[in-house]
């Protein structure tokens, strides 16, 4: 087993909080309508939560992408090369990541993702099932350019980007997104990803509030982490889990509203919100596939091959870092 600790560390102040994260929620709730970027959801509470809501019956992405994965991951093998180093950025699927890199026969694979302590507990899961492999974790913000390790910088590169995580960004930041991704990995690379399609709004609503409460509960957790990571003593049993179709920017939207008016601090700060009035906590846009080509072309890359399920509910689609050129 070869793993090696990469990880770049998050900045803290004295008393040990994530600036960053802090920053982001008293902007956020500073706002007329108050937002925190969705990445905030993701410690390893909500990491865990989150795979429980892949499980989910009305949530189909993963099931479905993982059944593109599994019957087209021969073809995705023949299409790329060998020496391949597989980065994943955002990484912490665990049951899509092994079936790529069994396909592939990959000879490293690098996961980038923003949670460290997830980050090393899915090391250790894919360190025992592929003796053999070099694993070369990263903890960053894979929305900038990441430099990959010295290690794997002669190897051919794999992107792989499942999950339909580019629908969390508005477009302008999704084709920002892809460009960094074409930096972090250069000439030469291709990237595999994963998008969730335009699709009855019924179908998109039930996958984003499920009946068990999954999604609420981990839309519920952002302010759980506020209140113990930023000294919060935010009412959280006063809040709901709303999941809303945005017919204008097609996106689901996830908020969580106050079912009464409250009052609260924050790292000293104080803000009160009325009844009704929510936080904004993370979009899922869905694409159709040529709103998903554009996407592509105008990040960087040239998609060259395209797999969907019987009732074209997800996108998988294989690219090429394009060339770059001066000629029109
Ligand atoms: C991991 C961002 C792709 O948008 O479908 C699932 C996150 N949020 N249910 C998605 C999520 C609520 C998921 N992504």
């Amino acid at each position: 087993m070869a793993v090696h600790a990469d990880l770049r560390l998050v900045e803290h102040d004295e008393d040990g909080i994530d600036l960053a994260f802090r920053a982001d929620v008293l902007r956020g709730f500073g706002e007329r309508q108050k937002a925190v970027p969705a990445r905030w959801l993701y410690d390893l509470a909500g990491s865990k939560l989150f795979e429980d809501i892949t499980r989910q019956q009305e949530y189909y992405p993963t099931s479905t992408e993982t059944r593109l994965l599994e019957t087209n991951g021969a073809e995705i093998a023949r299409l790329t090369r060998s020496d391949l180093a597989v980065v994943e950025f955002g990484s912490g699927s665990s049951i899509k990541t092994p079936l790529l890199l069994r396909e592939v026969a990959a000879a490293a694979y690098v996961p980038v993702d923003i949670s460290g302590e997830f980050l090393r507990q899915s090391t250790r899961t894919l360190a025992a099932l592929f003796p053999d492999l070099a694993i070369i974790p990263v903890e960053a913000d894979f929305l900038r350019a990441v430099q990959l390790p010295a290690s794997v910088r002669d190897m051919s590169f794999l992107g792989f980007f499942p999950g339909s995580t580019i629908g969390n960004l508005v477009p302008h930041s999704a084709v920002d997104l892809l460009r960094s991704m074409r930096e972090t990995l250069g000439e030469g690379s291709r990237l595999l990803i994963g998008v969730d399609c335009l699709k009855d709004e019924s179908r998109l609503i039930s996958a984003y509030d499920d009946a068990k409460g999954v999604t609420a509960a981990f839309n519920l957790n952002l302010l759980h982490r506020i209140n113990r990571e930023l000294g919060g003593d935010i009412p959280v049993g006063r809040f709901h889990h709303v999941a809303r179709w945005n017919a204008d920017w097609r996106r689901i939207e996830m908020h969580l509203e106050a079912l009464e008016d409250i009052g609260f601090t924050v790292s000293g700060r104080s803000f009160a919100m009325q009844k009704g009035e929510t936080i904004h906590t993370e979009n899922s846009h869905k694409y159709t596939p040529d709103q998903v080509q554009l996407l592509l072309q105008a990040g960087g890359w040239s998609p060259a091959r395209f797999w969907s399920d019987r009732s074209n509910d997800f996108l998988l689609v294989l690219a090429q870092a394009t060339e770059q050129r001066s000629a029109p």
